[in-house]
């Protein structure tokens, strides 16, 4: 029997998604286009009229933006948002920034998709030569976090991601469920792929295959071991679901022009 609601939600489409480049620890703001998936997102869950009690983000803008919206969206501000880098989208290393399909022309698009979605493979580190690597490091949010800045990650794989993830999951999240709370995570693509990998037992293999589209809420119904009782559900038209994974997973091919 389902005794708990689960929502992930990757936010609405960022800045550099629309690019097609790496962001990870870039704190790009959503693009015009997902400023409105947030809030279709936002309208979605107010036509289910599902109510949230908490709402955990990651401290990058479009995570945060994203769960403004939706509340706003859904007259639900008033909810309480809890913040920590533990939702950070994946460190991608040196790869932050680079264009993938730029990637995939000059790799190979199987390398491309290795360090995409591979579980325990992580991108080269990211060093202070790299453009972005002051920007991230010096970022005063880094020094609010429960870890210091020099021992935060250079990179990593998804395993890694789950492993910096999971304390926060058992110590902060999961004690809201278990207390009746319905929760929202509005993260990014591979934290809560993690996430999902983690509730739903998706071995190491079969978790490459998992792609989360921007702005689709995922909806994952619980028992009181916290264990699935049915399938995840994506919420939506599922056209435009389908449409939506094949246009993330697309990203990592190599175009003829290398664009
Ligand atoms: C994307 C994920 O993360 O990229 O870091 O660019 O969810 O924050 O948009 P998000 C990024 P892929 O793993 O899909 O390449």
């Amino acid at each position: 029997m389902s005794v708990h609601k689960l929502f992930l939600l990757r936010h609405g489409e960022g800045a550099w998604n629309k690019e097609n480049r790496f962001c990870s620890w870039v704190d790009q703001k959503l693009s015009e286009a997902g400023v409105k998936e947030a809030q279709d997102c936002g309208e979605l869950f107010k036509l289910h009229g599902y109510k949230f009690d908490k709402v955990f983000t990651s401290i990058l803008s479009r995570s945060v933006q994203t769960a403004w919206l939706v509340t706003e969206v859904m007259g639900q501000e008033w909810v309480p948002v809890i913040k920590s880098w533990r939702l950070n989208e994946r460190h991608y290393g040196g790869l932050i920034g680079l264009n993938r399909a730029e990637m995939a022309q000059k790799h190979g698009e199987q390398q491309v998709k290795v360090w995409r979605r591979s579980y325990d493979v992580a991108p080269p580190p990211i060093d202070e030569s790299h453009p972005y690597y002051h920007e991230i490091y010096n970022d005063r949010r880094y020094t609010t976090c429960d870890t210091p800045v020099k021992d935060l990650p250079r990179s990593e794989s998804l395993k890694q991601v789950l492993d910096r993830l999971l304390p926060y999951w058992y110590d902060v999240i999961v004690p809201e469920i278990k207390a009746g709370h319905t929760v929202l995570v509005s993260a990014h693509g591979n934290s809560c792929r993690a996430l999902l990998k983690h509730i739903e037992g998706i071995s190491d293999a079969e978790i490459a295959g998992v792609t989360l589209p921007t702005g689709i809420p995922v909806l994952l119904e619980l028992d009181a071991d916290l264990k699935p009782v049915k399938p995840r559900q994506l919420l939506g038209d599922p056209a435009k679901i389908q449409a939506a994974i094949k246009k993330v997973e697309d990203q990592g091919k190599a175009l003829p022009n290398g664009k």
